[in-house]
């Protein structure tokens, strides 16, 4: 265990970004890769990495994310590891709302007065990637800098959502811009190495994953007491100010999952043959609640390039490029191409099935429906015959038991689709 760090993971702010997917919880529990959670990647990236006292900052609390995060990380006496969630709260030292990252940051710091750690870890909590954060903590140390950002070369099309940034030779930060303009784009020009050159990926982008020596962080914090934020405010500050701003060059798999696009795409991704995002590895797991759950039980259904986690009962015709969670029921003669199905928290019994009062479809997806470019949540009533098929010619809104976001049909937690709609 690497006692020399706390880490605190951002846990998101309203969420506007991912809903409706944070209509009915947090953004650390929005449920991905068809079994994990998104606060899931950083926990993991944390514990692979020996940290163990973990904070999760969060906008609001809900059950999901406390029943997740008690279930899951629940270390033993003799350890003094711990992942506990701070939601924004009022308290004697604060009547607002987190109004940031770094203000999520300012209001949490009392909580760590007594901890005898010498750095910060600050961690997003809506990005999939594998990071050993003890090479980074190693090299922040072996160059005494104040302050370590993690980061990596993006294209130009890209250039505009990040944190952009020059070093020196010594890999200092000298300039940095918090999503720079189009137009101002070719000042920001780095050499990258060839890997990514070749690629066009020509800017230095930030992570948004930052190492503080514990009391710069307090300072920074102090003394800039109007900054909000990490991107917009303390790291431009402390690179102006008389900072050693050092920058930590990744070159692994790193990607956004915080819009609802990003997060389609990334978990759609875990088909590929060849997936970026590596969930079979012996040594680095990534953690999640450990379920008693049966293996899945699949009767006349084609599948291709599809992820299918446990506990589901499957008689769909063909299952293509999709992610099937949980828990999830599919009937006969459905077909599902480029989609995510969350799957159910429960099973339903056989009595509730089969005394139905109500005309609600059973918590599944029924027969002969043709789902594409979905998302369907937690929960959900699919009756039968239904067609859901997401592209661009949807407009985007929200249509009350559906959501069209960037062309993609979202269909939230415990919505109910009447058989034979059409979408
Ligand atoms: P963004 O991702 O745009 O850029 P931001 O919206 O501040 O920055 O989010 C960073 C993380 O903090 C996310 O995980 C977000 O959910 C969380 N967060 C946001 N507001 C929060 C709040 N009020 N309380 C708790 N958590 C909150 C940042 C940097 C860029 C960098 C990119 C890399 O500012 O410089 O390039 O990350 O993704
Ligand atoms: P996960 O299994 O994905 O971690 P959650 O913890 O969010 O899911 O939700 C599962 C929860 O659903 C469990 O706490 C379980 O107690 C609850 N649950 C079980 N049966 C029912 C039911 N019949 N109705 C509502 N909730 C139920």
């Amino acid at each position: 265990m690497r006692r020399s760090t706390i880490a605190l993971i951002l846990g998101g702010g309203q969420g506007t970004r991912l809903y409706p997917l944070t209509k009915m919880r947090s953004k650390p529990a929005v449920p991905i890769a068809g079994k994990y959670r998104l606060v899931d990647i950083p926990i993991s990236n944390c514990l692979n990495s020996g940290i163990r006292r973990i904070y999760v900052l969060t906008q609001f609390n809900s059950a999901s994310l406390n029943r997740h995060i008690k279930n899951t990380y629940n270390f033993d006496v003799f350890s003094s590891g711990f992942v506990d969630i701070l939601a924004a709260e009022q308290t004697p030292h604060s009547k607002n709302w987190y109004q940031g990252t770094a203000d999520a940051v300012r209001q949490s710091m009392y909580h760590m007065e007594n901890k005898d750690h010498k750095h910060v870890a600050i961690l997003s909590g809506d990005q999939l990637y594998q990071m050993d954060y003890q090479k980074m903590i190693d090299k922040h140390e072996e160059n005494d800098a104040d302050l370590t950002v993690a980061t990596i070369p993006v294209v130009a099309e890209d250039a505009t959502a990040f944190g952009i940034m020059k070093t020196n030779e010594e890999g200092i930060i000298e300039r940095f811009v918090e999503k720079p303009d189009k137009e101002e784009l070719d000042q920001w020009k780095s050499e990258t190495p060839e890997k990514f050159s070749s690629e066009g990926r020509h800017y230095l982008a930030s992570m948004g994953i930052y190492i503080f020596k514990k009391e710069i962080l307090t300072e920074l914090l102090d003394k800039h007491e109007d900054s909000t934020d990490f991107g917009k405010g303390i790291i431009p500050r402390a690179i102006e100010g008389d900072y050693r701003v050092q920058s930590y060059e990744f070159d692994g798999y790193w990607t956004d999952i915080g819009t609802v696009k990003s997060f389609f795409k990334a978990n759609l991704e875990l088909t590929d043959d060849l997936p970026r995002f590596n969930l079979y590895d012996n040594e680095d797991f990534i953690y999640t609640r450990a379920r008693l759950l049966p293996a899945s039980k699949l009767s006349g259904t084609t599948f291709d390039h599809s992820v299918l986690a446990e506990a589901c009962l499957i008689e769909a015709s063909r299952i293509e490029r999709s992610v099937i969670g949980i828990r999830s029921r599919i009937g006969k003669g459905t077909t599902i191409e480029r989609s995510i199905i969350m799957g159910n928290d429960y099973f339903q019994s056989r009595e509730e099935l089969e005394n139905r009062e109500d005309d609600q479809p059973p918590m599944a997806i029924g027969q002969r429906c043709f789902i594409s470019n979905a998302i369907i949540d937690k929960n959900c009533r699919i009756g039968d015959d239904v067609r859901i098929a997401g592209g661009d010619h949807l407009e985007d809104g929200d249509y009350g038991e559906y959501h069209v976001v960037d062309g993609i049909v979202v269909v939230p937690k415990r919505s109910v689709i009447p058989d034979g709609t059409k979408i």
